[in-house]
């Protein structure tokens, strides 16, 4: 595979060139890792960006029948769409893929839009870099519009919002008691909730749903990033396709607001940065699983059990002697 050609079939928004380089950037070898790495850096001068949406919400809440007509809302006023998933593998069956497919069938056909399943990683940091160099090539690719989707489940919001420029959660209709489902941590990362359904007999039920969570917003620290009113709960129907250009109009609202008052450039720096640091994290402990550091961890490991050299003696000597400098 020619990089220079991937670089210019990618940039002049080529279907199979951006699938290639995304299995590029997908594969474990190591030497499609350095070509990708090559690959990212020749695209970065484009300085193209998109607005990168990330999207969470618990199974069956809606979020494939939301993105459906979201995206081909957006495709249909002529922005190009690229939908991502964000899933530890666990907590995804192997028929929700297909679920996926005909719950997103007509955006999937749409030639405005892209749309990439999960990867089979069971690793959350594995996805979460793939994801990212996903969305640098789609970027590349002039893409309008990145939505990063995640299932509700541990840790992935958190990686969703850390490359999201806008992060929305949906939630389903519920009585009192549900709404304390919701973590605090969630909604603290929320720049937009939706409750969906609000259609036939949920209706009501949708729209006290949204008051409450609304009223639980107001209550959360005022934050630097966000002008008044924000964050916001609304309703919409992604069955029906209502509320979703209102939606669109808010999200466009908080995000010409952040652009115009610096905080989304700060928001990409920052996380540029917080990405730098967790790739050094991971290719630091990478090393540790391979030779020589192994061998030298479990002939260490082997001396501080028999109490010959204490835990901490153990660490500096491997510290230094393999981790510093070339070692
Ligand atoms: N009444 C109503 N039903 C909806 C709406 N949106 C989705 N549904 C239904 O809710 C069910 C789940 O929808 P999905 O879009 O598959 O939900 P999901 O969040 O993608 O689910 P997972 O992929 O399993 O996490 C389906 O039966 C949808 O038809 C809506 O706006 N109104
Ligand atoms: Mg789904």
């Amino acid at each position: 595979m020619d990089i220079e050609e991937l670089t210019r079939g990618i940039a002049a928004g080529e279907r199979r060139a951006l699938a290639r380089g995304i299995t590029l950037v997908e594969s474990g070898r190591a030497d499609h890792r350095a070509r990708a790495t090559e690959l990212l850096e020749a695209l970065r001068p484009l300085g193209r960006q998109a607005l990168r949406i990330g999207l969470s919400g618990t199974p069956g809440v809606g979020k494939s029948t939301f993105i459906e007509a979201f995206g081909l809302m957006l495709t249909g006023q002529g922005l190009r769409v690229a939908v991502l998933a964000v899933d530890p593998s666990s907590a995804r069956s192997g028929g929700s893929i297909l679920g996926d497919k005909t719950r997103m069938e007509h955006l999937s056909r749409d030639p405005k839009a892209f749309i990439r399943p999960s990867p089979s990683q069971t690793h959350l940091g594995g996805v979460a870099r793939r994801t990212r160099e996903v969305i640098n090539l789609c970027e590349a690719a002039d893409f309008d519009v990145i939505l990063i989707e995640t299932v509700g489940v541990g840790q992935s919001e958190t990686v969703v919002s850390e490359m999201s420029d806008l992060f929305v959660l949906l939630l389903a209709p519920a009585g009192g008691d549900e709404l304390q489902g919701v973590k605090r941590g969630i909604m603290e990362m929320a720049d937009l909730i939706l409750v969906n359904k609000a259609d036939g007999d949920l209706k009501p039920l949708a729209m006290r749903t949204c008051a409450d969570y609304a009223g639980a917003l107001r209550l959360l620290r005022k934050r630097a990033q966000d002008p008044e009113g924000f964050p916001k709960a609304l309703t919409v129907s992604a069955l029906e396709e209502a509320g979703l250009e209102k939606a669109w109009e808010e999200m466009q609202a908080l995000i010409d607001w952040r652009r115009e008052n610096g905080h989304w450039a700060a928001r990409r720096a920052d996380q540029a940065c917080f990405w730098f640091a967790s790739e050094v994290r991971e290719g630091l402990l990478a090393r540790l699983t391979r030779e020589p550091v192994k061998g030298a961890m479990a002939a260490l490991s082997e001396r501080v059990g028999k109490g010959e050299m204490t835990a901490a003696a153990a660490a500096r000597e491997l510290l230094d002697g393999y981790l510093s400098g070339r070692g």
